[in-house]
């Protein structure tokens, strides 16, 4: 009786800790950011995108530059254009520096994900 139970409970935990590895790797990720992760790129730029291998829900992007200033113009979303992409406008007069994208997704499975990635505008 005991073993059964035992065995039970085993094979239990290894359905849930394989169910859980499949849900891991079915997460939406990231497959492309513009500016690029950790390049250049000038300060004439005038939006921030996000761009994921399936859709989004809806999420937010913000960024953060030299100062702790935040030079996105509002919260960001969903490209109207692009269900996987998210986009935020950039005010004008970027300084050269180091810049922070932080972004929050629900994607279409209904999971909540979030990161970020720096990049560099150069004049
Ligand atoms: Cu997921």
């Amino acid at each position: 009786m005991r073993t059964h139970q035992l065995l039970r409970t085993g094979i239990l935990a290894a359905v849930l800790a394989l169910g859980g590895t499949a849900a891991a790797l079915a997460h939406t990720e990231v497959r492309s950011t513009s500016p690029a992760n950790g390049k250049p790129a000038k300060t004439t730029i005038t939006r921030t995108t996000v761009t994921f291998n399936g859709q989004l829900r809806s999420g937010t992007l913000r960024v953060v530059g030299p100062g702790s200033r935040i030079v996105s113009r509002g919260k960001g979303g969903r490209d109207p254009r692009n269900v996987r992409r998210l986009l935020v406008g950039l005010r004008g007069g970027l300084k050269p520096g180091l810049y922070r994208a932080s972004w929050t997704i629900v994607a279409a499975d209904g999971h909540r994900q979030r990161g970020s990635f720096r990049f560099r505008l150069r004049r």
